[in-house]
């Protein structure tokens, strides 16, 4: 059974997850209108299928050991973005503050004790090790490239097979 205080704090990791996937869901739609980055569309499209899945996972876990997960409403996301740089730099920047909010979720289940809570967020500890990794490489990737669009060209062709799912979610 989950304490009030477990079980407000996975809420709010609820609103986060969901969130992001709104967030990711914006950027896909952005990139769609811009010119020659299909592949790049699809990552951020994925991307938040991926969070909407995090947030799926959370409220099963929450229903499933007693509480009651509240399906919360989400802020409208930043709709347009100066560069495609921008964009991924502001992705990176989100899944910073995802981890922390994880983090401080582990501290939480330590200090009420709940350790099966405590090995659930273990997933979203390696995941977020995984999102964070990518999503510095891209930015490192984009900062080579600069301005050059045969280098943006060759980024949306290698991001086909760049995986942002991580680990398999537990069942
Ligand atoms: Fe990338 O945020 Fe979910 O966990």
């Amino acid at each position: 059974m989950l304490s009030k205080t477990m079980q407000d704090a996975l809420n709010a990791q609820v609103l986060i997850e969901g969130q992001s996937s709104q967030v990711y869901l914006a950027m896909a739609s952005w990139a769609e209108i811009q010119p020659g980055i299909d592949n790049i569309t699809s990552f951020f499209y994925r991307h938040s299928d991926e969070e909407r899945e995090h947030m799926l996972k959370l409220i099963h876990f929450i229903n499933e050991r007693g509480g009651f997960a509240v399906i919360p409403s989400f802020e409208q996301p930043q709709l347009t973005f100066p560069s495609i740089s921008h964009a991924f730099k502001t992705l990176l920047e989100h899944e910073i503050m995802v981890s922390e909010s994880i983090n401080n979720l582990v501290d939480i289940a330590l200090k009420e004790k709940d350790y099966a809570t405590h090995n659930f967020l273990q997933w979203y500890v390696a995941e977020q090790i995984e999102e964070e990794a990518l999503a510095r490489n891209i930015n490192d990737k984009l900062e080579l490239i600069g301005n050059e669009k045969s280098g943006l060209y060759l980024l949306d062709r290698d991001i086909l097979n760049v995986s942002v799912g991580g680990p398999t979610p537990p069942q």
